[in-house]
């Protein structure tokens, strides 16, 4: 028998399109599923496609990989996935490579390549982006691991992956858990670029008065500019789609309370441990949050707010847009930092400008937009933060003026634009020559003796607040 080129476990929509997409490719791909059916179908319905060499067992489908062997996993993140690596890894060899392709928490990945490790097995975590369809025909891919696995696995995963300008959306990320981290960062970014865009729609529908369709002509109109991505290219898509049951917007039969999976979560959740303010992706996920109560918005209806509509001129609409960019460049620029931070505190070494390119195709948040970031990579590989490459200073500067009449709209129409208004708060915080926290600093010192550093001399210093009032070093 032939021994196949590369294996994937797990059919369901993810690993049966990836399987797809490898064999499309020309190469000969193991596949199996726990429960067997899915692997027949597979075979019975796209066979023809190109080479599947089906197993029912792990062990059958390990022994028909070729040397090193290379298994990449596709099933729900969790207890399964440790499950199948035990099964997997019990059948194989120093030198074979298991690819986690779900979406694990970079911890487990981080935990699982080093217990891998020491059984001399290479354990990939990948983060792959763009849904069924980028499965099909090509996603963004995230790979970790180690820098051997790359060399076996990194041709393979650039020829399946989304290409843009002929650049494939795939490299290296970095050591153990890098490539599940940067995917976490990159559906994190995912968030707050659609609560951008849900502001946006809702402070446009209310101060106007716009419906739906009219809105999605804007977004059309917006993504022939700086704002062209998928995201803003589906958002008018959905605003365009009529009800068939109802005649009304489908946006309008949808309830409005928005789900999640967790990656936003976990993305927070990382950013507080780094220390990293990523207000953008936090405040998406809070927003989601408040949408999903809807016992408390019940309970509130005697709560007063001022008039909503018809308070605003065309000129809102270039107003919004302005705002949208420009939150939209505090939001990378927050997810990049922790991207950075991340790769200081687990010696990653990832290269910022080389996730920029990654996500130009394949993944969801694709756009335009990340030609900018990789040429603000490339100019200076060591940019503090994004907010400073000179590009984005001048589209922040050309949009703080329209970015403040947006928040005072909404905040005077009484629509909640979290994601607008803590964008320009985090702007406006980094601009301050001096910060409040001076001012939290001496009330640390003054209830908990915490001490605090002085402008003008070395060292920390402690006020004798409850005794004479005199400083001392500390
Ligand atoms: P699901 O996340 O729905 O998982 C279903 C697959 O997991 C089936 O093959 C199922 O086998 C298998 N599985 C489960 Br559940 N528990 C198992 C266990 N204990 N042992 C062995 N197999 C087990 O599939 P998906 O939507 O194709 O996603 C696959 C992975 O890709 C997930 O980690 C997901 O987070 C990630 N991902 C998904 C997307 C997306 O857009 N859907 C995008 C990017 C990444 P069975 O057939 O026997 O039940």
């Amino acid at each position: 028998m032939d021994l196949a080129d590369i294996g994937v476990t797990g059919l369901a929509v993810m690993g049966r399109n990836l399987a797809r997409n490898l064999a499309r490719h020309g190469y000969s791909v193991a596949v199996h599923n726990r429960t067997a059916s899915r692997t027949q179908q597979l075979v019975e319905e796209f066979g023809a496609e190109g080479t599947f060499v089906p197993s029912e067992e792990m062990a059958d489908f390990v022994a028909s990989l070729k040397r090193p062997r290379r298994a990449i996993i596709m099933v729900k993140a969790g207890a399964g996935t440790d499950a199948v690596i035990e099964e997997l890894a019990a059948l194989m060899e120093p030198g074979d490579m298991i690819v986690d392709g779900g979406n694990a928490h970079f911890a487990d990945t981080r935990r699982r390549e080093a217990a891998l490790r020491e059984r001399g097995i290479h354990f990939v975590g990948t983060g792959i982006s763009g849904g069924e369809e980028g499965a099909l025909n090509g996603p963004s891919i995230m790979p970790g691991g180690s820098k051997e696995s790359w060399a076996a696995l990194g041709p393979i995963l650039q020829d399946i992956s989304a290409k843009v300008d002929g650049v494939p959306c795939a490299t290296y990320v970095g050591p153990d858990g890098a490539g599940h981290f940067v995917k976490m960062v990159h559906n994190g970014i995912e968030y707050s670029d659609m609560q951008l865009i849900a502001e946006s729609y809702d402070l446009l529908r209310q101060a106007l008065g716009a419906s739906p369709a009219e809105l999605a002509e804007v977004f059309r109109e917006w993504n022939r500019g700086d704002l062209d991505s998928y995201l803003i290219e589906i958002t008018a898509e959905v605003l365009d789609q009529v009800d068939a049951a109802t005649g009304k917007p489908l946006v309008d039969v949808i309830v409005d309370q928005a789900e999640q999976k967790g990656t936003g979560r976990w993305t927070v959740q990382s950013a507080l441990d780094l220390g990293v303010p990523v207000t953008g992706i936090a405040e998406a996920v809070f927003a989601r949050a408040l949408s999903g109560h809807p016992e408390q918005r019940a309970a509130v209806g005697s709560l007063e707010g001022p008039e909503l509509s018809g308070v605003g001129g065309r000129e809102l609409v270039e107003d919004v847009r302005q705002a949208l960019y420009a939150s939209k460049i505090v939001a990378y620029a927050q997810g990049f930092d922790q991207i950075a931070a991340a790769s200081r505190e687990y010696g990653w070494d990832v290269d910022p400008g080389a996730m920029a390119t990654i996500w130009r195709g394949g993944c969801i948040i694709r756009a335009k937009f990340l030609d900018r970031i990789r040429a603000a990579y490339d100019a200076d590989p060591n940019l503090p933060t994004l907010l400073a490459a000179p590009a984005f200073a001048e589209a922040l500067n050309a949009a703080q003026e329209a970015w403040r009449r947006v928040v005072t709209t909404a905040v005077r129409i009484g629509v909640p634009t979290p994601g607008f208004s803590s964008a320009l708060a985090y702007y406006d915080g980094l601009r301050r020559d001096r910060l409040p926290a001076a001012l939290v600093q001496g009330l640390r010192d003054y209830f908990g003796a915490h001490t605090y550093r002085r402008v003008d001399r070395e060292g920390s210093f402690h006020t004798d607040w409850s005794g004479d009032r005199a400083e001392r070093p500390a």
